[in-house]
């Protein structure tokens, strides 16, 4: 059965396009995962593995069935390998994003990648002190050698508090180099190699603490050096951003090295001049997804949308190029934009589309790069067909750009007035709310009532990805929307000037959530798992949400998930995320479908935890 538009999004502007869509016979991911119902039981549970050509296999949960693999393995072998293997292609996604920029950095201090420069030297030098080096070179080299590290830990971990640092210890999960964490995932997942279910979780969890304090929190801190640390600036979200009189480019995907420099090329004078002269006003940029969350909160670049809304950004008929890099991006994209004049442009050689025209990205060339992908779009917007234009008139304004820095900025330069606000009940906690959309979930309703339900207790949300353009969209990132605040949270905000939603970045600026948590624990002199903090992913999706919630875990925070991971199949595995964790690294999953059941449950550990430390 087709569901109704209006129960696919809560997003006024996405059942807009949809019915658009819908009425022009497009297909949307919404209708695909219509017809891939039922989806398979055996993939839902965890409970199928084709790790060697003996099988597939697939263990019956009913107990009916079999309940080995070929190789004896058990359903909790299966269900812990396939985790593991998630885990390994998200922390593998996260890294290689990492890895490219700190390339570009390398090259950048020898001088080799003249498109870009050093815009935050300041923590650049934090940086070099950090590592202990005297040179840029030296720093882009050990950040480098980080990937590759064979024997012992990776620099970035020394941020977190020494009760969690000397716990990972303790278990053997202190992450070393990043590449051979992940590399060792593929080993032992081999068939016949690791086959006990807590070593192998063990592993997933060592892998995703290299992502989390190593590629992750490199990608954000390179970023910020080459691009700048983001400071608050006021935007717009949503499909109404796009503009019927300009020419409308999207930057869809997550690495800011390619869309700096579209952003920057399209403000070239000559290229908006050739635009006018084929009528259009000027050049119009908008990201979509995490590439859209790194020009939002470094340029203000305005948002067009999160993740189910890249379809439906084509179909406004007003995009001239949709310019994607790396992840996230439907390879529907282009049957979809050959329905449009929209030019479909890949450029990573990472990332081929059927459909998409490839203009390949390199560092040494960038910008040059970035000016011919704009020309096309430029060139383009001759080719829109006017009858089928349409911008749904739908937009809301944003606060954005709370990198730690910015927030410490706001507090006045210190995290006093946040410590005290927490101290006295104000602030009851802190919720970081992440994570992309899905289809199984009705688009942006689990981001949005989490995050009002949460303000609403005087929970202050900090904001990342999808969930941050859900924010965004449905105004909460505005110091307006402190009047949806509980007292004590509106108080602080309206003293401050501040959302009670801060927008941290993109999927990789989560790194900035730990080193946030960890400065506030060190400040407390406690583990991270021991403050009045938690997490939660309403509508996740990717691998790299599961990365995600692994070293968010792993790091001492619990953590709400929205959609069902594929882990049932195993009542041991199932059963050691939910609950064992705790005894291990001090933090577990829930997992909650009812977004504002899933609140409770992040204020009732709030509460739990501002009692132990003898809050009120
Ligand atoms: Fe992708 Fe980062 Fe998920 Fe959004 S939140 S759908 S991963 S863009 Ni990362
Ligand atoms: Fe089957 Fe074992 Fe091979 Fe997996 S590794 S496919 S369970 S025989």
């Amino acid at each position: 059965m087709v569901k109704e538009v209006r129960d696919r999004s809560i997003d006024p502007a996405s059942r807009e396009m949809l019915a658009v869509a819908a009425r022009a016979g497009l297909e949307t991911a919404w209708d695909r995962f219509e017809k891939q119902q039922p989806q398979c039981g055996f993939g839902e549970l965890g409970l199928c593995c084709r790790n060697c050509n003996m099988g597939p296999c697939r263990i019956d949960p009913f107990g009916e069935g079999p309940e080995k693999g070929v190789c004896g393995a058990t359903a909790d072998i299966i269900v812990a390998r396939n985790l593991l293997r998630t885990i390994a292609a998200g922390a593998a996604a996260h890294s290689d994003h990492a890895r490219d920029v700190a390339q570009t950095f390398l090259h950048v201090s020898k001088g080799m990648a003249q498109s870009y420069q050093i815009k935050d030297k300041a923590k650049m030098e934090r940086l070099m002190k950090e590592y202990g080096v005297e040179s840029q070179i030296a720093l882009a080299e050990a950040i480098m050698a980080e990937f590759g590290r064979q024997e012992g830990p990776i620099q970035f971990t020394r941020r977190a508090p020494n009760q969690r640092l000397e716990l990972w210890q303790k278990l053997g999960i202190e992450p070393r180099g990043i590449d051979r964490e992940i590399v060792e995932i593929m080993h032992r997942t081999h068939m016949g190699v690791d086959n006990d279910y807590v070593n192998l979780i063990l592993q997933g969890l060592r892998a995703s603490l290299a992502d989390g304090w190593g590629g992750s929190m490199i990608a954000t801190e390179l970023q910020d050096v080459l691009f700048g640390t983001p400071a608050p600036t006021m935007s717009e979200a949503n499909l109404g951003v796009l503009e019927e009189e300009s020419v409308n480019v999207i930057v869809h995907g997550h690495e800011p090295l390619l869309s700096e420099m579209i952003v920057a090329a399209a403000s070239e004078p000559e290229l908006i001049e050739m635009a006018k002269k084929l009528g259009a006003t000027g050049i119009n940029v908008a990201g979509i997804c995490c590439t859209g969350n790194e020009v939002l909160t470094r340029h203000g670049v305005p948002v067009a949308g999160n993740f189910l809304q890249q379809e439906l950004a084509v179909a406004t008929g007003a995009v001239d190029a949709m310019i994607v890099d790396v992840q996230c991006v439907f390879p529907a994209l282009g049957a979809l934009s050959s329905c449009y004049h929209t030019k479909f442009i890949s450029t990573s050689p990472k990332a081929k589309f059927p459909g998409a025209t490839h203009m390949e990205f390199h560092e040494e060339t960038a910008y040059e790069t970035a000016r011919s992908i704009v020309r096309a779009a430029v060139e383009n917007y001759s080719n829109r067909v006017p009858s089928k234009v349409h911008i749904p008139e739908i937009k809301s304004k944003c606060m954005v750009g709370f990198s730690v820095e910015a927030i410490v900025g706001a507090l006045g330069g210190t995290l006093d007035p946040l410590l005290g606000a927490i101290k006295s009940g104000a602030v009851r906690g802190i919720g970081a709310v992440v994570g992309c959309n899905n289809p199984k979930v009705q688009h942006d309703y689990g981001h949005v009532n989490l995050v009002k339900e949460l303000i609403k207790n005087n929970v202050l949300v900090v904001t990342t990805g999808c969930n941050a353009q859900a924010c965004a969209k449905a105004g909460l990132l505005t110091p307006e929307a402190a009047d949806l605040a509980g007292d004590g949270l509106k108080g602080v905000c309206k003293a401050l000037g501040v959302p009670p939603v801060l927008h941290m970045g993109s999927c990789v600026d989560i790194s900035r959530i730990l080193v946030a948590a960890a400065a506030i624990a060190n400040a407390l002199g406690v583990d991270i798992s021991d403050l009045p903090a938690a997490g939660a992913a309403p509508e996740w999706m990717s691998e790299k949400a599961v990365a995600i919630g692994a070293y968010v875990v792993s790091s001492g925070v619990y953590t709400v998930l929205g959609t069902v991971p594929p882990v049932l199949g195993s009542k041991a595995v199932a059963s050691l995320l939910t609950q064992g964790a705790k005894d291990v690294v001090g933090a577990s999953f829930a997992v909650e479908p009812d977004p504002f059941k899933a609140a409770l449950l992040m204020i009732d550990h709030i509460d739990a935890k501002r009692n132990k430390l003898g809050l009120i």
